[in-house]
């Protein structure tokens, strides 16, 4: 297996899986990181080894994770399509984040590889297409590509970023994709806040090893997957991982409840002054509001077996773990991306039917008070806090403009996003980050 964007997520979810489905012996996987190097650097001396540490209410179990068998950074690419090319490849696993998805036509990299399918290219989409294209010409046969990350359908986005690169790219970059992949829709969870020092030294006292990068997880993980795996797979449905014909009843469960509430709790929570989803959750105001989304949100999810009410209990025991210390800054970042596929899809589908949701518009509201420079820091390429300054009634649809160019023109959405915005401000005080407006 390969797997593109070496983080602490894939640690504790696919290689997971894959380290504990029962042919886990003949499978291993050469990991190379999405952006910064700092994590193939770490499990480079390691052999690729660390500790898994499963932290559960009561206490922790620590595991060593042996899947992963080789790492390296973004740059290699010539290890990149030495193992593109192998006839031993039969899946290639990734966790890119929401960012990633993106086909720009203005890319160099689009020139690039349309020179030298073989060139150093950066963007993910031109990875994948330029290793396509080699495997393609080694002949070497079909593979699975498995994308992992928090977007409804993401097989088939990756099928069509990569589609409309490579029509740019030229005809045999089209063949390649057509011959040499076949795009699997999964939906992931397993919530694996960054782990710190304390961990290293729970990982050197399980383990008796020293391991500078070790991972921390809670208890429950879910992996549901559609598609097909032209070169086989791990058995990992013996591992708990579930297949099915449609994932998408499963993604809007989870993108809705579960990340549309920890973008809700992020922003109104670290803007109350918390610091972490078991701190916001204690708040009565942050779990009025949570539970309130969750009214809206569920209202829209139809599918046998969701089992809702099961899902948000133990949501709620989830998000209240107090020893997962999951911070809420880490999950204020990249708003941009988030919210289209978390909060809006529950606010248009609301407004088509004339009810009115208040809970999506409180969510967006407390991510506009949060550009404006309350609560966690703005960590977002695609939204500036200085698109956030002025008076409400100018930054609210410029900045919805950035989630949805619609929805900065709708007056009724705009109109309640500035007065549930003002008394965010009214009731939480002077911004405590005011440097992140200049
Ligand atoms: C979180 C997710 O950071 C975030 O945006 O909502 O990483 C969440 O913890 C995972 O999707 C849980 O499976």
């Amino acid at each position: 297996m390969l797997h593109l964007g070496l983080g602490n997520f894939f640690r504790a979810h696919q290689a997971w899986y894959t380290q504990h489905a029962p042919d886990a012996a003949h499978w291993g996987i050469a990991a190379f990181t999405g952006r910064r190097p700092d994590v193939a650097d770490a499990l480079r001396p390691q052999d690729g080894l660390y500790a898994l540490i499963t932290r559960g209410p009561d206490g922790d179990a620590v595991e060593v994770v042996g899947s992963v068998v080789d790492v390296h950074s973004a740059s290699a690419s010539e290890a990149w399509l030495r193992y593109m090319c192998s006839p031993q490849l039969a899946v290639i696993t990734m966790t890119v984040t929401e960012t990633a998805y993106r086909h720009d036509p203005h890319h160099p990299d689009v020139a690039a590889l349309r020179h030298d399918p073989a060139a150093l290219v950066r963007s993910v989409p031109a990875r994948l297409l330029g290793g396509l294209i080699a495997r393609d010409r080694a002949g070497t046969g079909p593979i699975a590509v498995v994308p992992c990350d928090n977007l409804p359908a993401n097989g088939d986005r990756v099928s069509q970023v990569l589609r409309e690169l490579a029509a740019q790219v030229g005809p045999e970059a089209e063949r390649a994709v057509d011959r040499t992949a076949t795009f699997v829709n999964t939906v992931v969870d397993r919530i694996t806040p960054r782990a710190d020092d304390a961990d290293i030294r729970t990982a050197r006292s399980a383990t008796g090893l020293t391991d500078t990068a070790p991972v921390v997880t809670e208890p429950f993980t879910e992996w549901v997957i559609a598609g097909e795996f032209p070169a086989g797979r791990p058995r990992w449905e013996a591992a708990g991982a579930v297949f099915t014909d449609d994932v998408s009843p499963f993604a809007q469960r989870k993108l809705r409840l579960l990340n549309g509430g920890h973008s809700l709790l992020a922003y109104l929570g670290s803007i109350r002054g918390h610091r972490t989803v078991a701190q916001a959750l204690e708040d009565p105001v942050c779990r009025a509001w949570l539970q309130r989304w969750w009214v809206e949100a569920a209202a829209q999810l139809t599918g046998p077996g969701l089992g809702l009410s099961g899902y948000q209990a133990a949501l709620l025991g989830r998000f209240a773990n107090p020893r997962i210390q999951h911070r809420l800054d880490q999950i204020a970042a990249d708003g941009s991306q988030k919210l289209p596929v978390r909060i809006l899809p529950v606010l248009q589908a609301e407004n088509a039917t004339g009810s009115h949701s208040s809970a999506a518009t409180q969510v967006l509201a407390a991510w506009v008070c949060h550009l404006r420079g309350r609560g966690a820091p703005v960590n977002d390429p695609h939204a500036r806090a200085t698109d956030a300054g002025g008076p409400l009634t100018a930054a609210v649809p410029r900045l919805l403009r950035i989630l949805d160019p619609n929805l900065g023109m709708d007056l009724d959405v705009v109109a309640q996003v500035v007065r549930q915005a003002e008394a965010i401000e009214r009731e939480n005080g002077e911004p405590a980050f005011e440097g992140s407006l200049s």
